[in-house]
């Protein structure tokens, strides 16, 4: 008998190990542990940035999951059947579903060891928000891209001048937004920056000019692996192609020749 539980106690204990080792969650007492990690799937679009918030969790926290790149002009009949919104990214575990990418990186930091969120509540609520920043500087973004004329877009760079001062001020820690660790606020901001990586190629922005802080945060977040490759190494391309196809005032300054 004894030998019995014995065994069924080592038994667990290897399942349990395998189960963390995967990457997928802490074992708490009472919960049924799973023979199998459950299969982790990301459901992405290959320009997205919430995506790439999803994919930088998953780097950062080494989940083995696998990636679905759909296209979003034409979404497949069972992405509409699985997203209630119709947006990437969308989470595939087993047979749950989860959508919004700030849900789905909680939900992979909380069930995985070491937390991308700082544990003082105060603090983690202030990461939120300006996680939300990050949310509402990519939809400026968007304006500045799809600017149908002149005046629309010099709006829409003047609202990001009014963003990237507010974070300048509110950087005091460096070289990440809370210091030394890589946090999910960062992760939200890796792809806000990318954007200007690629549109600075062709169009003078000039948003960074006296902004030490930011540039210096920006710098460290394109070095960072998991952000870096958080996209296909024809990220560049794609986006330019994006962008010229919009038919705005920015699409006017994309040199025809780096369209592929
Ligand atoms: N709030 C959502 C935004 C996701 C989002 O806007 N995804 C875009 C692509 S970047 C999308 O799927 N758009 C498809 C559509 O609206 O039809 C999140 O954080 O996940």
């Amino acid at each position: 008998m004894q030998a019995r539980i014995l065994c069924e106690f080592a038994n667990s204990v290897w399942r349990i190990r395998e189960w963390s080792q995967a990457g997928i969650a802490r074992y708490l007492p009472g919960m049924p542990i799973p023979s199998k990690p459950p299969r982790i799937e990301l459901v992405s679009h290959v320009l997205c940035p919430y995506v790439q918030r999803a994919v930088i969790t998953l780097t950062e926290k080494n989940i083995p999951h696998e990636r679905i790149y759909i296209n979003l002009a034409d979404k497949p009949a069972w992405f509409r059947e699985l997203s209630p919104l119709g947006k990437v990214p969308l989470l595939r575990i087993g047979p749950d579903v989860l959508f919004e990418s700030a849900v789905i990186c909680e939900f992979l930091d909380e069930t995985t060891a070491g937390s991308l969120h700082p544990g003082d509540p105060l603090t983690k609520a202030r990461h939120r928000a300006w996680i939300e920043f990050a949310s509402n500087m990519l939809g400026t973004i968007a304006g500045l891209y799809n600017a149908p004329d002149e005046a629309y877009y010099q709006d829409k760079l003047d609202t990001l001048r009014d963003r990237l001062a507010w974070l300048e001020s509110n950087l005091a820690a460096a070289p990440y937004f809370g210091g030394a660790r890589f946090r999910l606020v960062d992760a939200a901001f890796g792809p806000v920056f990318r954007y200007f990586d690629v549109i600075e190629d062709f169009a003078p922005l000039g948003l960074f000019d006296g902004l030490p802080k930011t540039s210096a945060w920006r710098e460290a977040l394109a070095r960072r692996p998991s952000v870096r490759d958080a996209v296909t190494f024809d990220y560049p391309a794609r986006l330019r192609e994006f962008i010229k196809r919009r038919g705005s005032h920015l699409s006017t300054m994309v040199p025809a020749e780096t369209v592929s």
